[in-house]
């Protein structure tokens, strides 16, 4: 049977993607992979986890770090001193895989199940439409949402800072999401929370790259599979 394989943020951890695939018995010519974005950067192989993403004809959405090495990529932010996808850029072949990034939309609706790097607006009544509109490249409020929100009001309004969490009438986003249940959302972006399952939503950013672990999540049996990282590659929210 088909799977779709959903994958936490890898950013980079191209060595403990290759073993959680490996812990599912990935299938490239059954499964679909669909990672939630963040692929690259503050770990160690970022160029290595496009390739293999690539190669695997993975689908995934943008998250932020993918969004800002696109951006750097052709001249609209420089490279800040923590980042480390110096490799994709210097790659022989990174007009390749920086044009298949850039493929990757802000959502997708894969029926049934959908899949966002951060969350959905509460106000959004069809985030399709809405993140459809979104450019990689352009800044705009709609995809900054989408691939940066941890909590918010009702209104969508985001605090300065999530950490500490702030008080109410913030909440994580999922909470105030109306559509709580079906299609189930899986998202990442959220380590400091760690892995989420609630009914409706799985979340699965549980910080690989801060030396917690890569998480996969089965949708057709509903299952996690977890593996460790090898080592804490950044410090915790560099
Ligand atoms: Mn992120």
């Amino acid at each position: 049977m088909s799977r779709r394989i959903f994958v936490g943020d890898v950013q980079g951890c191209r060595a403990e993607l290759e073993r959680l695939l490996e812990a599912v018995r990935f299938d490239p010519a059954q499964d679909q992979l669909q990672p939630v974005g963040d692929l690259v950067n503050r770990g160690p192989d970022s160029v290595g986890t496009l390739r293999l993403v690539r190669s695997l004809g993975g689908g995934g959405v943008l998250g932020n770090h993918d969004v800002h090495l696109l951006r750097v990529a052709c001249g609209r932010r420089s490279l800040r001193p923590n980042d480390t996808f110096g490799d994709v850029l210097e790659a022989p072949d990174r007009d390749v895989l920086l044009q298949w990034l850039a493929e990757r939309p802000f959502f997708r609706d894969l029926g049934g199940v959908w899949l966002v790097h951060a969350g959905l607006h509460p106000r959004w009544d069809d985030p399709a439409a809405v993140l459809a509109a979104c450019d990689p490249i352009e800044p705009g409020d709609d995809c900054d949402f989408a691939i940066r929100v941890r909590h918010c009001t009702p209104d969508g309004g985001r605090p300065k800072h999530d950490d500490p969490p702030p008080p109410p009438p913030f909440a994580p986003w999922f909470q105030h999401w109306r559509g709580r249940g079906a299609p189930t959302i899986v998202f990442g972006h959220w380590a400091m929370r760690g892995l989420v399952r609630e009914p409706g939503f799985r979340g699965l950013d549980t910080g690989c790259v801060w030396g917690g672990r890569l998480t996969a999540w089965i949708a057709e049996e509903d299952r996690l599979v977890h593996v460790p990282a090898e080592r804490a590659y950044a410090a915790f929210g560099s």
